[in-house]
């Protein structure tokens, strides 16, 4: 009795551990994910109900005596039990979640913000632009100010990925030589995870994306900062920056401001520094992380499409960690 009590409780807290808001679908941040979880309760609500009437049924003919049965009941049961009922709950239920489509796919009004993030083996580019024009480049992050739409313009060089924030909304697949849309518009501030939501290749499951929700004018100086180039950096993290010259790292990356590094196969690093996480939401974005995923890049995320650097000698790791620390 203790083990089953046991398993009992891990499983109830494996299951608790799963609400953790940050990516949870069920606790919702966004008008979008309101409207799916309203959903999701309306059809568990449903599928109690049906679950309940047919173990009763069931119950109640095990019990009940053949004679005691008379055959009209019986048939009137089959046809209710069987036909009616069914029909009407599930109707019910198919025309409650198809009346939320339109509203789920409508654009965002004229003057919304954009974002277009392209689906990359294993990380997201990620294209701002603002209704005030210019476009601004960043990477594995997402920032969004509260109580505003903003349309999403989906699309992916490689295979097909999907664009999930389940606190924010659906998800939508990125399609190669097409453009998908999505809007959403969140409800609050905080901090959440965004995913890939259709296997992708060898790393998939280390494809996420942080997703920061601001207040409006906070999100608006968060974005005139990242329009900027990278700060000047101080004298130690110079030399991290010389270090990344040499060791063509500006091959593949862009570093607004650093003159040489414009690279496009990478992440944009410009503001690399700001971010919550590296590697797509898989390393802390410090000191140790960054090292630990520039020496063992390909063992961090197998099949990456960026080499490692673990034959450099670990002050240089460091050191190009550190400017890429100070680039905020
Ligand atoms: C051949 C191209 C290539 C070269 C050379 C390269 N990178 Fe990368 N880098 C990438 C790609 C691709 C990614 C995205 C990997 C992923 O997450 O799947 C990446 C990711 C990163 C990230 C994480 C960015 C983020 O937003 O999470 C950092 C930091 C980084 N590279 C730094 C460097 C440094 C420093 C060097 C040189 C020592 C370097 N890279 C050399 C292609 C490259
Ligand atoms: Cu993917």
């Amino acid at each position: 009795m203790r083990t089953v009590g046991r398993c009992f409780f891990c499983a109830c807290a494996a299951l608790l551990a799963g609400c953790d808001g940050r990516q949870s679908a069920l606790d919702p941040a966004g008008v979008g994910a309101e409207r799916i979880a309203g959903l999701f309760w309306w059809m568990t609500g449903g599928a109690a109900v049906v679950w309940i009437a047919v173990a009763a049924l069931t119950v109640h003919a095990v019990r009940a005596l053949p004679e005691t049965f008379p055959e009209r009941r019986a048939r009137l049961l089959i046809i209710g039990g069987g036909a009616l009922v069914p029909t009407v709950v599930l109707a019910a239920l198919l025309v409650y979640g198809l009346a939320m489509l339109p509203d789920l796919l409508a654009r965002a009004p004229v003057g919304s913000l954009k974002i277009a993030v392209t689906g990359e083996q294993w990380w997201w580019r990620v294209m701002y632009r603002p209704p005030s024009g210019g476009r601004v480049e960043s990477a594995n992050e997402i920032r969004l100010p509260v109580g505003e739409p903003v349309e999403f313009e989906l699309e992916s060089t490689d295979v097909i990925h999907s664009f999930w924030i389940p606190p924010l909304g659906g998800k939508v697949d990125m399609i190669p030589g097409r453009r998908t849309r999505l809007v959403l518009q969140p409800t609050r501030t905080g901090t959440f995870r965004g995913v890939c939501a259709e296997y992708c290749g060898a790393s998939h499951a280390l494809m996420a994306f942080d997703v920061v929700v601001m207040e409006k004018a906070e999100f608006a100086r968060w974005l005139d900062l990242q329009r900027r180039p990278a700060a000047p950096a101080g004298a130690e993290a110079a030399i991290g920056r010389r270090h990344f010259m040499a060791n063509g790292c500006s091959a593949c990356h862009t570093v607004r401001g650093a003159a040489g590094a414009d690279g496009v196969i990478g992440p944009d690093l410009t503001h690399v520094g700001g971010r919550l996480s590296v590697g797509a939401g898989t390393l802390a974005n410090d000191l140790a992380g960054v090292t630990a995923w520039l020496e063992r890049t390909d063992r961090v995320k197998p099949g990456v499409g960026m080499p490692h650097f673990g034959m450099l000698p670990p002050g240089e790791l460091r050191a190009m960690a550190a400017w890429l620390g100070s680039l905020k």
